[in-house]
């Protein structure tokens, strides 16, 4: 099994924090987006990352990919099964992807990927701006859903891997939750990141 793409993508970190927890063996191409590599093309056809080749089924997109591999590998489970923790757990991946992603990948932008890769000035007042305007309601709404160790029940799931895996890019711009203003996502973003399946994942950007 391949996984194509770098993890410094909250998308790519999604998908190798599943394969750390269901502990399954992997080769990971840690290629950009849009990258030249054919067996990347091959399997993402609008050359986003993550992308998957196992064995030559070939799969793209972190949710897409999330989903077939707790129905191929399903211990531990990351998806519930009973009909409402399963509702929730979906809502927050999509939550995830959809509404923290492009607000809180902004900082990460800004902060981190233009000055240290692509050799741009940073704009810290479009970053300073985005977390003063647009991180509050985010933030406050997370603040008020948690009410245990885990997003869903009393497990952890694919609600914990796509909310938590935006957090880190935050760190990577400076960014740290403030305890005194959202305790609850605070303490859950801390023990979520801490866990081995994100640490072995944040390293994998580091090869
Ligand atoms: N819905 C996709 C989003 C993937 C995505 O947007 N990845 C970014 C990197 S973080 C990318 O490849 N961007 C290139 C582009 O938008 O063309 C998923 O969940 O995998």
């Amino acid at each position: 099994m391949i996984v194509y793409g770098t993890s410094m993508s909250p998308f790519v970190r999604k998908v190798l924090v599943a394969l750390y927890e269901k502990g399954a063996p992997f080769d990971h191409k840690p290629v950009f987006f849009h990258a030249d590599d054919p067996g990347f093309q091959a399997a993402s056809p609008v050359g986003k990352i993550p992308a998957l080749d196992d064995d030559g089924y070939l799969l793209a997109d972190s949710s897409a990919i999330l989903h077939y591999l707790d129905a191929k590998l399903p211990t531990p489970g990351l998806i519930p099964s009973e009909a409402k923790a399963r509702g929730r757990a979906v809502w927050f991946e999509e939550f995830g992807d959809a509404e923290l992603f492009p607000t809180l990948i902004v900082p990460f932008v800004e902060r981190f990927l233009k000055p240290r890769m692509m050799k741009q000035e940073c704009d810290e007042a479009k970053a300073q701006a985005t977390i003063d305007e647009k991180f509050p309601p985010l933030l406050n709404y997370l603040e008020s859903q948690i009410t245990g160790d885990y997003l869903v029940g009393d497990a952890f799931s694919i609600a914990d891997i796509s909310v938590a895996t935006n957090f880190h890019n935050l760190r990577l711009a400076n960014f740290e939750v403030d305890a005194g203003r959202y305790p609850k996502l605070a303490a859950w973003v801390s023990k979520t990141l801490e866990r081995p399946s994100f640490v072995s994942a944040i390293a994998a950007a580091k090869n």
